[in-house]
């Protein structure tokens, strides 16, 4: 390591999606020389390695894009209601073009370690094709849902056939046609996967745990007058989006579900399934507060499974038993209706447990299932996952990982820095609102955030910018306080942490809503970094 030159710049980001490269155009604008380093040959993120068949966002494509440039909103025309992955790629390759911001991504290259130097202050990023390179700002901008999670299913090594994770799908085309497909899990993903891989194989044994709540995405085309609207009404639905709870433009009834006499409370549900997309879940503010009527809203979903599901048997087996929305609700196309054809079956693996993987297939605690393809759409080691995976070292030589005990005493302060870790940005880390937020638009607000500090620390000869102890106690607690007064907490899913075994439980999204989070930071930043220490080297040496 001593005998190689090795390059430095002012920031190094990880990542090149939504995050790194917005991350990138603006600390370009800032002037900061930064590097990203992405491990796909491509740009996309989440969207560049999630391509399973169905793959598609669950938020409308003209809120899931960024706001901070009203000329590339008025440039680029989405197709259709909720957005395909190829379509968002084309985004996403589209921007990093417009911007000109390849030039400063590395592809390929993956960062197995950051360790902050104490004697330089800065930190050293290892690469893993042996590189090196140090930086005064370490920022993060891998996503929260990066870590894939495939079981250990004993005898996987001897399937005779081809197996994949719905998050590391291949470039090429999977062909399913004549063939006998088997997928496990039945979150989003498999739930996407599902009705499309059924009209192209032989036979699909989908082996399911948890059934789910779903409800019907609705997409449409868009039309062109649509569309013309929407670009007019860019700066207001920009403003809506930033000051919203969710980081879209819909407000939340404010009613109470069980306020509401039955036949107009049944009215509202059926408007908001007719409606499909997240509308659903807005038709009254207490369904994740209150446990009746939160019961309101599951039975109504129960309800439409029964009558769109023939076999009563099946039925009963596709109706969620658990909270409705302690996991993320999933928005569907034709999901139910795909268990009414001849070549799916559904294979409760709670009733009968899947004991191992032969060279043939799946054997259940029943019977075996003759496969030639599995697919695993069983999720991802969320929220702490992707961070845990690099051996990120603060001062002392401590890893975020023992900081965080695996994840069980994860600390933060904004979800944006924890203390020990002088200069680190986790963009939509841990105790930020991330995932229950509108994406893109969370991203904009943290990395415009990030950016800002970065300039207030030079324009002020600052070097070193942390949180201190007691900010990101007061901000943990005040996180923790907020969801566990909602019935989040209770959910077992990747939220909570509750899918991955011997995975300590938490839940670490910020629930006090996007408007009051992004007011908090700002203060935050006002008031000269409340809560940071903010040192000079000069004072420090
Ligand atoms: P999810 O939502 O975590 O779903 C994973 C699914 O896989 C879920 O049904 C799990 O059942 C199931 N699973 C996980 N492990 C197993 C094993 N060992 N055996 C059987 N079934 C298993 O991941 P997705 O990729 O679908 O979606 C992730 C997010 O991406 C989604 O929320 C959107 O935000 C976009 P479980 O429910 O744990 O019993």
């Amino acid at each position: 390591m001593s005998s190689q030159t090795i390059k430095e710049v002012d920031a190094v980001v990880l990542g090149a999606g939504f995050a790194g490269l917005y991350m990138l155009h603006q600390l370009r604008s800032k002037g900061f020389s930064t590097i990203v380093y992405e491990a796909g040959d491509g740009v996309g993120g989440v969207w560049y390695w999630n391509r399973y068949p169905g793959a598609r966002c669950d938020i409308e494509s003209i809120y899931y894009n960024y706001t901070f440039s009203k000329e590339l909103y008025e440039e680029w025309t989405w197709t259709s209601r909720f957005p395909e992955q190829a379509e968002i790629l084309r985004y996403l390759n589209y921007v990093a073009d417009r911007f000109q911001l390849r030039s400063d991504i590395q592809f390929n290259t993956r960062v197995t370690a950051a360790h902050f130097d104490e004697k330089q202050h800065k930190w050293m990023i290892h690469l893993n094709d042996g590189q090196y390179i140090l930086t005064r700002y370490f920022i993060t901008g891998i996503g929260c849902l990066s870590a894939a999670n495939v079981p250990n299913i004993q005898g996987l090594q001897q399937f005779n056939g081809k197996w994949y994770h719905t998050g590391h799908w291949p470039h090429e085309k999977v062909d399913f046609t004549g063939k006998r497909v088997g997928i496990i899990g039945t979150g989003s993903s498999g739930i996407q996967a599902i009705p499309v891989i059924a009209k192209e194989a032989e036979q699909l044994t989908v082996f399911q745990r948890t059934p789910q709540y779903t409800i019907p995405a609705r997409n449409h085309a868009y039309e062109e007058d649509f569309i013309k609207e929407t670009k007019k009404n860019f700066e207001a639905i920009k403003r809506s989006m930033r000051n919203s709870v969710s980081g879209t433009p819909f407000a939340q009834n404010q009613q109470s579900a069980m306020e509401e006499p039955d036949d107009k409370r049944q009215a509202v549900f059926e408007k908001a399934w007719a409606q499909g997309g997240f509308a659903f879940s807005a038709t009254y503010h207490d369904l994740l507060t209150n446990e009746q009527s939160n019961e309101k809203a599951a039975e109504f979903i129960r309800s439409k499974i029964r009558q769109i599901v023939k076999d009563p048997v099946v039925a009963e087996k596709l109706c969620p038993k658990y909270m409705y929305g302690t996991k993320r609700q999933v928005l569907d196309s034709d999901y139910f209706e795909t268990y009414n054809r001849e070549n799916v079956l559904l294979v409760d693996v709670k009733e009968s447990p899947i004991q191992k993987i032969t060279g043939e297939g799946i054997q259940t605690a029943d019977n075996h299932f003759d496969l030639e393809i599995i697919i695993f759409a069983t999720g991802y080691d969320g929220m702490t996952g992707p961070l845990f995976k690099i051996d990120i070292r603060g001062r002392n030589g401590v890893s975020l990982k023992e900081k965080w005990k695996d994840g069980a005493a994860v600390q933060t302060y904004l979800g944006l820095t924890t203390a020990g870790f002088p200069n680190l940005f986790m963009i939509t880390g841990p105790e930020s609102p991330s995932v229950l937020v509108n994406m893109p638009i969370a991203i904009e607000q943290h990395v415009e955030w990030i950016a800002e500090c970065m300039h207030y620390l030079r324009e002020h000869d600052i070097d070193l910018v942390e949180p201190t102890i007691e900010a990101e106690e007061a901000w943990s607690t005040h996180c923790r306080d907020v969801a566990n007064a909602t019935l989040y907490v209770k959910g077992d899913s990747w939220y909570t942490g509750a899918n991955i075994e011997g995975k300590p439980r938490s839940f670490l999204i910020y629930l006090g809503g996007f408007d009051y989070y992004t007011k908090y930071c700002n203060e935050v930043a006002q008031n000269n970094y409340v809560g940071f220490k903010l040192m000079k080297l000069k004072s420090i040496s």
